[in-house]
C-alpha cells in the first residue's frame, strides 16, 4: 500500500485536527450517534491517543467505543478524482460512516486502511464519523485476557474477572492499551486510472545497483519508471509495468550513511514518487550481511509511547530519539510490538536506521510464566483447538503479517520481519501455527528478508518451534532481572549455559530484550536492584557472556525509554527498563551504552 503524498497529479489533505468526541455510554449505536452531529461532544485531537487527554479514571479506562467525528467538505474541482479517504491506525477496530452510512471497517490498530469516497460524497459539507473500540481479547492483536489479570494474572494482588468491580481491558501484555485515531486521516486524489502499488527489489552487481520493478495499476496507460539521484540526475529510465532498472556505480544505502534516490512512476496521467535506498540482506552461515558485510546491530526495543499524546504520531519525539540514539553510536532497532508510523519508517530511510518490523502479535501465549488459563475447569494450553479455548487470532494473524509487508515492503531500513513477540513457541501446536504465517511472510515479501520470532525466556528452549523457522534467533532474556535478580554472578552462569546452545546451531542470533527496571535518581554504593549502579552491572555481565559468542550478531536493549504499562506490583508507574526516562533524560547506563557503542563497529565486529 502507498504512502500517501502530494505529486503532480495527486492532491492531499490532512485532517488533523481537533474534533469532535465521545465515549459510547453504552448507547452510541442504537441511538445513531454517527448518523448526526455529536449532542455536548469533547474536544480531541486527531491523531492521538486519548487516554491521557482528559483527567479521570474512568476516562483513561474507558472500556470498548467511542466517537470521533468533523465535517469535511472537497473542493469541487477535484470532482473528476478519485478521492480516498485513509485511516494511517485506528487503534484497534474502527467503523467509519459517511453521512450517516457505514463506508468501512477495520480490526488492527496499527496498520492502514482506505476506502474510495468520491461516489459517496455530497455537495458542501459531509458528516464524517469514526466509531472506535478498544476492546482486546483472544482474537485481537495485540492479545487481552479473557480471564481477568492478563499479563499480570500471576501476580499477588492482580484481579480476576470475577472480582473486577466492571468489564474493562486487560491486556496480556506489557504496554498501556493506547487507543484512539493515532495516526492521521487524510483525503487524497489520484487521476481515475491510476497508480495502485510499486514493488522494489535491489541487487548489487560489479558496483551498479540492479532493480527489479513491479507497478500494480488500474485503468488504462503506459508506465514509465525513472530514477534520480540525491542531486536530480536521471540515473536509470526503463518502460513497462515489470522489469528492470539499472543504476550505473550505485551508492548504496548504509546503516548511518543513507543514500535514497527518488523513483518517479508515470502511469498515464498519474505520478508517484518514492525515496528509495539500494541495499541487499542476507543471512549467511552465522552472519547478518548487509550490503555484504556481517552486520551489528546496536540499539533498542522501542515503544511509540509520550506523554500525553500516548500511542499517537509524535514527530519531534521521533527524530529526538534518533538522535539520541546516534549520539550513543545505536545502529538500529525493533518496532515492539506493532508496526510504527509510517512517518517513522520514512525518518529511518533517511537517517539510515536500521529496523526490526514486527506485528502487532504479543501475547500469543495463555500460560504467560506458568500461569494457567482455564475452561470449564480445564486448563487450556494456547493453541489447543478454539472450541477448547484456544487461542483465537490465527486469520487475523495471517492478515497483520500480509498488510505488515504491503506496507513496509520498499524501506530500506527494513532487514528483518518479527511474525510476534514472545508467543508460546516452545509449546504443542506452536509450529503448526506459526509455519504458515513465516509461509506467508517469505511468500509476500519481494524482497525475501530474514524472518523471525522473537522469543521468550523459557527453561525448555530446545523446544522453541522459532529453532526449525527464524532464520535469526531473536532473544528476549533477562538473566539477572527476572532470573536470578541481584545475584549476577548466578545470572552469567545461566546465560552462559543457554547462549552456548544458540550459539552452536550455526544461525546468527542476537538480543532483541533484555534489561533491568531502573528508577532514575535511585544510586548506591553497592549495585541493589532498581539503582541506576545495577543496571549498569546489569549490562556489563551480559556483554562479557555474548562478547565471547562468534554468532551473537546484536544487542537491542530493552527499553530505549520508560514507559507506560497497566497497573501491577512489578510496575512503578510504568516499565522502567528505559536507558532514558520517559521524558528522554539518560540514566546512567546510558553513558555505558554509549562508551561500549561508539567503540563496536557497525561491520565485522564479531569475525
Ligand atoms: C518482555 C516483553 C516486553 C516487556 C518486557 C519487560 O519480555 O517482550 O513487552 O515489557 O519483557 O520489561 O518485562
Amino acid at each position: 500500500m502507498l504512502y500517501p503524498i502530494l505529486t503532480e497529479s495527486r492532491g492531499l489533505m490532512d485532517l488533523s485536527g481537533v474534533w469532535d468526541f465521545k465515549l459510547d455510554n453504552g448507547k452510541g449505536f442504537e441511538e445513531e450517534w454517527y448518523a448526526k452531529p455529536l449532542t455536548e461532544p469533547m474536544t480531541m485531537p486527531v491523531p492521538a491517543s486519548y487516554n491521557d487527554l482528559k483527567d479521570g479514571v474512568d476516562f483513561r479506562d474507558h472500556y470498548g467505543w467511542v466517537f470521533y467525528q468533523r465535517t469535511i467538505a472537497v473542493p469541487s474541482y477535484m470532482k473528476e478524482q478519485r478521492i480516498v479517504l485513509r485511516m494511517a491506525a485506528v487503534t484497534h477496530v474502527a467503523k467509519v460512516y459517511l453521512n450517516g452510512a457505514l463506508i468501512c471497517e477495520h480490526k488492527g490498530g496499527f496498520l492502514p486502511f482506505e476506502v474510495e469516497i468520491q461516489e459517496l460524497l455530497q455537495p458542501g459539507e459531509n458528516l464524517l464519523t469514526i466509531a472506535v473500540d478498544n476492546r482486546i481479547d483472544h482474537s485481537t492483536l495485540p492479545v487481552g485476557s479473557e480471564n481477568g489479570g492478563g499479563l499480570l494474572s500471576g501476580m499477588p494482588g492482580a484481579q480476576n474477572a470475577n472480582t473486577q468491580s466492571k468489564p474493562r481491558n486487560n491486556p496480556n501484555f506489557d504496554f498501556f492499551n493506547y487507543c484512539g485515531i493515532t495516526r492521521p486521516v487524510k483525503l487524497y486524489t489520484t487521476p481515475k486510472s491510476y497508480i495502485a502499488d510499486v514493488a522494489l527489489v535491489s541487487d548489487v552487481k560489479d558496483g551498479d545497483g540492479l532493480i527489479d520493478y513491479k507497478v500494480t495499476t488500474a485503468g488504462e496507460g503506459q508506465v514509465k519508471v525513472q530514477v534520480y539521484d540525491k542531486e536530480g540526475n536521471l540515473a536509470a529510465e526503463v518502460s513497462g509495468a515489470e522489469g528492470k532498472l539499472v543504476i550505473k556505480d550505485v551508492h548504496l544505502w548504509q546503516p548511518l550513511h543513507a543514500y535514497l534516490y527518488e523513483v518517479k512512476v508515470t502511469f498515464g496521467e498519474d505520478v508517484y514518487t518514492l525515496p528509495y535506498g539500494v541495499r541487499t540482506v542476507k543471512v549467511e552461515g552465522g552472519k547478518f550481511l548487509i550490503n555484504g558485510e556481517p552486520f551489528y546491530f546496536k540499539g533498542y526495543g522501542k515503544h511509540e509511547d509520550t506523554y500525553p499524546a500516548g500511542r499517537g504520531l509524535n514527530l519531534p519525539m521521533n527524530t529526538k530519539d534518533i538522535s539520541l540514539m546516534k549520539w550513543q553510536g545505536a545502529n538500529s532497532f525493533r518496532t515492539s510490538h506493532y508496526p510504527y508510523s509510517e512517518e517513522m519508517m520514512r525518518l529511518c530511510d533517511q537517517e539510515g536506521i536500521v529496523v526490526i518490523d514486527e506485528t502487532p502479535a504479543v501475547g500469543v501465549h495463555l500460560n504467560f510464566g506458568g500461569g494457567a488459563n482455564f475452561k470449564n475447569g480445564k486448563r487450556v494450553n494456547t493453541f489447543d483447538p478454539i472450541e477448547e479455548g484456544g487461542i483465537r487470532t490465527f486469520e487475523h494473524h495471517k492478515d497483520v503479517v500480509r498488510d505488515m509487508i504491503a506496507r513496509d515492503k520498499n524501506h530500506a531500513c527494513v532487514v528483518m520481519w518479527s511474525i510476534a513477540n514472545e508467543s508460546d513457541s516452545g509449546s504443542v501446536g506452536a509450529y503448526e501455527y506459526f509455519k504458515p504465517l513465516y509461509d506467508i511472510a517469505r511468500a509476500e515479501d519481494p524482497q525475501h528478508r530474514p524472518c523471525t520470532i522473537v522469543s521468550v525466556q523459557m527453561m525448555n528452549y530446545q523446544d522453541d518451534c522459532t529453532i526449525r523457522l527464524s532464520d535469526v534467533f531473536c532473544l528476549n532474556r533477562y538473566a539477572g532481572w527476572y532470573a536470578c535478580g541481584g545475584d549476577l554472578e548466578a545470572a552469567e552462569a545461566m546465560l552462559r549455559k543457554e547462549l552456548e546452545f544458540w550459539n552452536s546451531l550455526g544461525k546468527p542470533f542476537m538480543f532483541t530484550e533484555y534489561g533491568a527496571d531502573t528508577v532514575c535518581g535511585l544510586h548506591d554504593t553497592v549495585p541493589v536492584m532498581w539503582t541506576e549502579e545495577y543496571q549498569v552491572d546489569y549490562y556489563k555481565m551480559n556483554h562479557k557472556v555474548v562478547d565471547e559468542l562468534e554468532n551473537f550478531v546484536g544487542e537491542q536493549v530493552w527499553n530505549f525509554a520508560d514507559f507506560a504499562t497497566s497497573q501491577g506490583l512489578m510496575r512503578v508507574q510504568g516499565n522502567k527498563k528505559g536507558i532514558f526516562t520517559r521524558d528522554r533524560k539518560p540514566k546512567l547506563a546510558a553513558h555505558y551504552l554509549r562508551n561500549r557503542w561508539t567503540n563496536i563497529p557497525d561491520f565485522g565486529y564479531k569475525k
